[in-house]
């Protein structure tokens, strides 16, 4: 027995009978809904640009309360073959309501091989979703989050180095070149490193309202986060959440496998490092929301232990999240 499945989960898989990663919880009508990834095995090998997570379809769910574990599948609400523009690799995706419609954001690669984010509409939180016939203009990368902020605003955060595309918009124009190499046009490690997106949305909701802006995280001394700094830096799987009027910003370090979070006082920025939320989980990624429920917190992750580590068939999870009296996030240990 590998040492991996020696240990023991301190969460269950939500739900058993299809496999789910990236859940993007909310609280819409009293009820928890979760907009998952919904993962297959497509037979694609693994590689350091993600082919072998080739998702073809989004399945919703929903949770009476997260005391339970358990969540119900309320099937397809939306699958790629309906989406005009796209053409394969449904990753990981999010949602918000506005006047009682709900929108789901959706990254998937377009018939040039780029990743664009897309917007699909539904009267209910479940779906089906229909989608707008083309991408978000000007949209590029992966990993879209939504905050509905307290004036009604409502903001994206969005990307993700390697697979995700992120370094090959630098200079603003999307460079195809070496397009086998998730390496390829990434800072120098003792550069300033890659960034999450933010852009306020239109309020329809179906674009950017304004050209995206950086999501600068800040070290201690008030420096921008170095690309060597390899477990602190954005990797991809953007959210946002407040407490206590502040801006958690929180992300995936990918290649260290570690879930972190940064403050700032607004939700452009600058955030400022904050710690970890989660240590690393069985399986090579790790991407979360967190939700208020009843007036606790929870963590929704995802890990690989029903699949006995496969990468690419993850289960998607929940935990309670806890603050220190300063607002720092408590760091939760997967497994006992
Ligand atoms: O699920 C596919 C990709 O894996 C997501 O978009 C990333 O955040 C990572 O979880």
């Amino acid at each position: 027995m590998s040492e991996e499945k020696k240990l023991n989960p301190i969460s269950a898989p939500l739900i058993k009978s299809i496999y789910t990663a990236d859940p993007s919880a909310h609280v819409f009508n009293g009820k928890i809904y979760i907009y998952p990834s919904h993962d297959i095995d497509a037979g694609d090998a693994f590689d350091d640009l993600g082919s072998h997570f080739a998702m073809e379809d989004y399945h919703i769910l929903s949770m009476d309360t997260p005391a339970d574990e358990i969540a119900t599948d309320h099937g397809v609400a939306l699958h790629v073959k309906d989406v005009k523009w796209a053409e394969r690799q449904m990753w990981a995706p999010d949602a918000a309501e506005k006047n009682g419609k709900y929108y789901l954001y959706f990254p998937a690669k377009d018939y040039d091989g780029i990743f664009r984010i897309g917007v699909a509409v539904s009267d209910t939180p479940t779906g089906p979703f229909i989608p707008q016939p083309e991408a978000i203009t000007n949209s590029f990368s992966i990993d879209p989050a939504v905050l509905q902020d307290e004036d009604d605003s409502y903001y994206i955060y969005f990307g993700g180095i390697w697979g995700g595309q992120l370094q090959r918009w630098r200079a603003g124009t999307f460079n195809g070149d070496q397009a086998e190499s998730p390496f390829a046009f990434l800072p120098n490690e003792n550069e300033p490193a890659l960034c999450a997106k933010v852009a306020k949305l239109t309020d329809d909701l179906l674009e950017f309202a304004e050209a995206p802006k950086d999501v600068v995280i800040l070290d201690e001394l008030g420096n921008p986060l170095l690309q060597g700094d390899t477990d602190r830096r954005f990797f991809e799987a953007s959210w946002m959440h407040k407490y206590n009027g502040k801006y958690y910003f929180s992300y995936s370090t990918g290649d260290t496998h570690f879930l972190c979070y940064a403050i700032g006082e607004n939700p452009y920025g600058p955030f400022t490092y904050g710690g970890r939320i989660l240590e690393p989980v069985i399986g090579w990624t790790s991407h979360h929301s967190i939700c208020e429920f009843e007036g606790k917190w929870y963590l929704f992750y995802h890990d690989s232990s029903l699949s006995d580590g496969v990468t690419h068939l993850r289960s998607v999870k929940v935990t309670e999240l806890n603050y220190d009296e300063d607002g720092k996030i408590i760091t939760i240990v997967p497994y006992k």
